[in-house]
């Protein structure tokens, strides 16, 4: 990460607004005691400055922190806010104080002429877009301009069709329809992934900091630095430069690519709009702990360890383990498998069945090894799991070889090998315990499966009700006499599953 400020802001600035009179930060005992309310106290400390509306009072340990934005007539001043922090007894121990002095700006003396409705045209015409993800929406503000100040449009949209997504403000004069200033908060990053890969990916900009921060799908992206310690979420990854080319930096990109790779590829693929299929938030934690050789959903965040850098090297750098995470959200949100015995290996199977069908999807190095991109850095060719030959990393490939004890929660993460063989004799065929099944390719493995998730498994769904929601799920899809139907059942008879 190389250290100057944000280009793309500067570049696009066509008149720089330049805060008249902002007065930074100022700290000690600026007041005396006083019993009035926290913000009349900050009001009073800076209201010779102009009107204030109070945006935000919080407390903070015995203070309270006071949020002014600075306004005239009613009109907000673009940036103009003053911070306040008043301790217990009511004194003013500091301020922050970016409210400017717009007594008698010539600018000021016009007031808007130009309508709403025809600042949102001359925005759509400059951004060139028809179609919005969300439609620009303008608020009259009030702009610095040099040392003067103009009434103007502040507009927002999000545009997601076309070649980039974008999330342009514009400020439009609200007279003469100049643009006064305009910046891209959507920003395309480039950097380096876990694998060495360049990949580009959505960051946000705010103030002259990008943040791992995707707006465009569902309620967006967010990915998070845990900084080598256990409590999560950890701080929002933030970069100066939008280039992740740091080592430290390659953990991030990889859960934050992978992570919308994900949300894509259920969004596509089966219509669900992230985890609990109404846009819910993507987080994802990485630099989890020091030599984490795992990765979890914790109920509400996917969380990634760095891995020893024998065993594993971070776990983020595989699609498949984020999106095995991924479909562990999922699961509680639909069948919700209790994680225990038969139930919790049907959990995990799914998990390892539906990563393994979105890296298929994702075009890139498929195989139906469950973690090889991430596991063992130094050795090639091995994995975690295998889905086409469980018994090669000591998992059962039939019904007859399950185990039974208490470990793992009753082994959810060996069993799963019973119903990943399954899976996998189902979607690229095979022969196995004299059972011959007909392959029905990996897309529609992931529909038969998917419909089975969302469809017909319950909490308690052992392998049979499994077998029987698969064997329904494929005749739903397909037809009760169809192929696909014959080879689901075939599938579990290669297992033992009836
Ligand atoms: S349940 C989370 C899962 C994450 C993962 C998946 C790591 C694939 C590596 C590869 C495991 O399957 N963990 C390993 C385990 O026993 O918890
Ligand atoms: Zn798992
Ligand atoms: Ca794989």
């Amino acid at each position: 990460m190389k250290k100057f400020l944000a280009t793309s802001l500067v570049a696009s600035v066509l008149v720089v607004p330049t805060v008249v009179g902002a007065e930074g930060l100022q700290a000690g005992k600026l007041t005396k005691a006083s019993s009035e309310p926290a913000a009349t106290i900050v009001k009073d400390f800076v209201n010779k400055k102009g009107d204030f509306a109070v945006q935000n009072v919080e407390k903070d340990g015995s203070s309270q922190i006071v949020r002014l934005q600075q306004e005239v007539d009613g009109v907000p001043v673009f940036g103009s806010v003053v911070v306040g922090n008043v301790a217990k007894d009511g004194t003013l121990k500091a301020v922050v104080n970016d409210a400017i002095n717009v007594k008698g700006k010539p600018g000021l003396a016009k007031k808007a002429t130009l309508s709403e409705k025809k600042a949102i045209k001359l925005y759509q015409k400059a951004i060139k877009a028809s179609k919005f993800e969300v439609a620009p929406k303008a608020e009259l503000v009030i702009y610095p301009v040099k040392d003067d100040a103009v009434y103007a449009y502040k507009i927002t949209s999000t545009v997601l069709a076309g070649k980039e997504p974008s999330r342009w403000t514009y400020f439009i004069d609200a007279n003469s329809g100049k643009v006064l200033n305009k910046f891209d908060q959507l920003a395309h990053a480039t950097g380096t992934d876990v694998l060495g890969r360049s990949v580009t990916f959505n960051t946000t900009l705010s103030g002259s900091t990008y943040y791992l921060q995707d707006t465009t799908r569902g309620k967006g992206i967010y990915t998070y630095d845990a900084k080598n310690r256990t409590s999560l979420p950890g701080t929002l990854w933030a970069d100066a430069d939008n280039v992740f080319n740091a080592t430290y930096d390659r953990a991030a990109v990889s859960a934050h690519v992978n992570a919308a790779k994900t949300y894509d590829f259920y969004k596509n693929t089966y219509g669900r709009n992230s985890y609990d299929n109404a846009g819910a938030r993507l987080n994802s934690s990485v630099h989890y702990s020091t030599s984490y050789n795992n990765a979890f959903w914790d109920g509400t965040k996917m969380v990634y360890g760095d891995g020893d850098g024998s065993t594993f090297t971070y776990l983020s750098g595989a699609l498949d383990v984020v999106a095995h995470e991924l479909t562990h959200a999922v699961t509680e949100y639909s069948a919700g498998l209790v994680y225990q015995n038969e139930s919790g290996a049907i959990n995990e199977a799914i998990s390892d069945i539906m990563g393994t069908v979105a890296e298929y999807s994702v075009g890139s190095n498929f195989d139906w090894l469950v973690g090889e991109d991430i596991y063992t850095p130094g050795v090639s060719g091995d994995a975690l799991r295998s889905m086409s030959n469980p018994a090669a990393y000591g998992d059962p490939d039939h019904y007859s070889k399950r185990y039974t004890g208490t470990q793992d929660n009753g082994g959810v993460h060996t069993n799963s090998g019973i119903v990943n063989k399954a899976a996998y004799l189902l979607g690229n065929g095979g022969t196995h315990t004299g059972v011959t099944v007909t392959g029905v390719g990996v897309p529609k493995l992931g529909a038969i499966y998917y419909r089975a998730l969302t469809v017909y498994l319950t909490p308690n769904s052992n392998f049979s009700s499994l077998r029987a929601a698969v064997v329904q799920s494929a005749k739903d899809l397909y037809g009760s006499t169809s192929a696909e139907a014959t080879a689901a059942a075939k599938s579990f008879d290669a297992v033992g599953v009836y």
